[in-house]
Parts: structure tokens; C-alpha cells; sequence
């Protein structure tokens, strides 16, 4: 399919979006969840796909496998405030879920989220991500997502991200906006990137009691293993290939799914005005996100 133009940037309600996300804002807004619904919130570019197509597994990956072979993840876990006429209704694909619960992803920050989710106590999954692979991340995704502006060259989209110029705005206030709403909203599961890449298992018990369920060892077993980086990234229903907004000449959305591959984008320099940025807007000394892990594998080799 033929793209317009890569779409530009403009200040919606204070944060930086493009037509994609608010085309279909008023529908958005009204959208009527229902007690059950679940939804899985990040800023763009966390591991939205590995926590959805968990949720997927958790909830449908018994009772329904035809499902995994033949539905791409983004029509299961439809993408709410994602819009165009010609490829993709977030809002219609939620509202037409056959399943129970419905599973839904979206990027917003937490003042957007439409009402009815916190009427209802909807159960929310948010998943963070350090800032410096989340900024690589999101880089290598504007080149490939042909519905996202030019990212640029990586020093001035480096600089953009730090200032909240990119699509959903400021990691800063994304992470630090959901994880105060934890404060007060108790059905909100706070999850991190760095901690699934080192215990998947752990995290899966954790997210398992917060959704109530139980499932066997022998389906936990089962589910680490599809989710695992490489099968997911041969996964052509996990895996975006099927997409037809990006360009899997230049970039797979499976891109590498490591934590700390930001020393192989950060320059010394770069890495130092970032840390100075970053202590003077992440004040909160309760929100820790960890920029690289030790890979136990590799220690004691
Ligand atoms: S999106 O477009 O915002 O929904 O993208 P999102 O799914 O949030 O994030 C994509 C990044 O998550 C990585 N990823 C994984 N990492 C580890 N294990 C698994 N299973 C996994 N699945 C997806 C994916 O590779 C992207 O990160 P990068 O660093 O670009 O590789």
C-alpha cells in the first residue's frame, strides 16, 4: 500500500502527536469499556508486543490456539487510538472483540485515557522501559513505521526526544504520570522491561497474581518459551511482518530486544548530557529504571 507523506508533529492537548492517534479522538474518548477489559499501557516502544502477545497467551493461548495462527497480535490486542480509513480502526477493532476479556494496547498518557476505563476499575498493565534503549528504540522504529515523522539523524532525534518533541510526548512524564496514577488507582500493574529480560518467569508469577489466574507450570513453561525474543521476531503473527505500514527492508520491528544496546548509540558526551537531563526531570527516587542488567550467562563464562 501506498503512504502519504510522513506525517508532521503538532500539539494536541499539550502533547506532541500527529493525525494517526487523533483522527478519532471523540470515539476514543467515549469509548465504553467494560469491567473485564484489559488494558496494557506504554510509552511507544517498551515491549507493548511481548507483554501483549503474554496476555494473549495467558487468557486465549488454551482455549482458542487457532487464534495464534491465524490473527496478527495487533487485531488481537487491537491499538485504541490508532486511526487511518484506509488501514486500521483501533476503536472499531476494540469494540468488535469477540473475546472476553478484551485485551487492549495504547500508547496514551495516563490524562488521556478515556473515563470509562477508570469507572469500570479496568485491570492496566504498564510496562516501562529505561529512557536511553527506549530512545534507540523508538529511533530505529521512525525509520521503518511510515506512519511516523522522519526520525531524523540520531543526535537531533536524540535531542527531540529529550525535550518531548516525538509522538506521545515525554518519556519523562509518561512513566512518571502512570506510575503516580499506581499511587491511587490500585488496579494498575507496574511492570519493567529490564526486570522481564531477566526473569521472565518471575515477572509471568507476578503479572499472573495481579490478573488472578493460576495457570499449570506446564503452561507458564510453554508461554516463556513463545514469547522468547527469537521466537516471537519468527512469529510471523507476533512479529509485524504482515504490517503494512512498515518497511521490513530497512528494519524488522523484532529489532534486537536487548537492554542496554544504548552504549552502542550514546556517544560520551551524549551519555553525559543525558544523565544531567535526566536527574533534573526524574526527581521521584521510588521510580528506578535500571540502563543495563547483568547477564549471569555471560559473568561467568
Ligand atoms: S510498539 O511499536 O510501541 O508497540 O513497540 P513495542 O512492542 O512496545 O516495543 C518494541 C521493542 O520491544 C522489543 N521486543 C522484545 N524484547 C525482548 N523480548 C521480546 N520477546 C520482545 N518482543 C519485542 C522489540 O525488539 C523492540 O525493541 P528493540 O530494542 O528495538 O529491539
Amino acid at each position: 500500500m501506498e503512504f502519504p507523506p510522513r506525517p508532521e508533529l503538532f500539539e494536541f492537548h499539550g502533547v506532541p502527536m500527529t493525525h494517526y492517534f487523533t483522527d478519532l479522538w471523540e470515539r476514543v474518548q467515549n469509548f465504553k469499556a467494560r469491567p473485564d477489559d484489559i488494558l496494557i499501557a506504554t510509552y511507544p516502544k517498551a515491549g507493548t508486543t511481548w507483554v501483549s502477545y503474554i496476555l494473549d497467551l495467558l487468557y486465549f493461548g488454551q482455549t482458542s490456539p487457532e487464534r495464534l495462527t491465524s490473527i496478527p497480535i495487533y487485531d488481537r490486542v487491537p491499538f485504541l487510538e490508532l486511526g487511518h480509513p484506509s488501514f486500521y480502526s483501533g476503536v472499531d477493532l476494540a469494540e468488535n472483540l469477540p473475546t472476553s476479556p478484551r485485551i487492549i494496547k495504547t500508547h496514551l498518557p495516563v490524562q488521556f485515557i478515556p473515563k470509562s476505563f477508570w469507572e469500570q476499575n479496568c485491570k492496566i498493565v504498564y510496562l516501562g522501559r529505561n529512557a536511553k534503549d527506549n530512545v534507540v528504540s523508538y529511533f530505529h522504529f521512525g525509520r521503518m513505521d511510515m506512519i511516523e515523522p522522519d526520525p531524523g539523524d540520531w543526535n537531533s532525534y536524540l535531542k527531540r526526544f529529550m525535550e518531548g518533541k516525538v509522538v506521545f510526548g515525554s518519556w519523562y512524564d509518561h512513566v512518571n504520570g502512570w506510575w503516580k496514577k499506581k499511587q491511587t488507582y490500585s488496579n494498575l500493574h507496574y511492570m519493567f522491561y529490564e526486570e522481564m529480560t531477566e526473569n521472565c518467569a518471575k515477572e509471568l508469577d507476578k503479572l499472573c497474581s495481579f490478573l488472578g489466574l493460576s495457570p499449570s507450570l506446564e503452561e507458564k513453561k510453554q508461554i516463556i518459551n513463545e514469547v522468547q525474543f527469537d521466537n516471537m521476531k519468527n512469529n510471523d503473527m507476533v512479529n509485524f511482518s504482515t504490517s503494512p505500514r512498515m518497511n521490513f527492508k530497512i528494519l524488522h520491528f523484532m529489532r534486537k530486544g536487548k537492554v542496554g544496546d544504548w552504549k552502542n548509540h550514546f556517544t560520551v558526551a551524549q551519555n553525559e548530557e543525558f544523565d544531567e537531563d535526566y536527574k533534573r526531570k526524574m526527581k521521584d527516587p521510588t521510580l528506578h529504571f535500571r540502563t543495563e542488567i547483568c547477564d549471569w550467562n555471560v559473568a561467568y563464562k
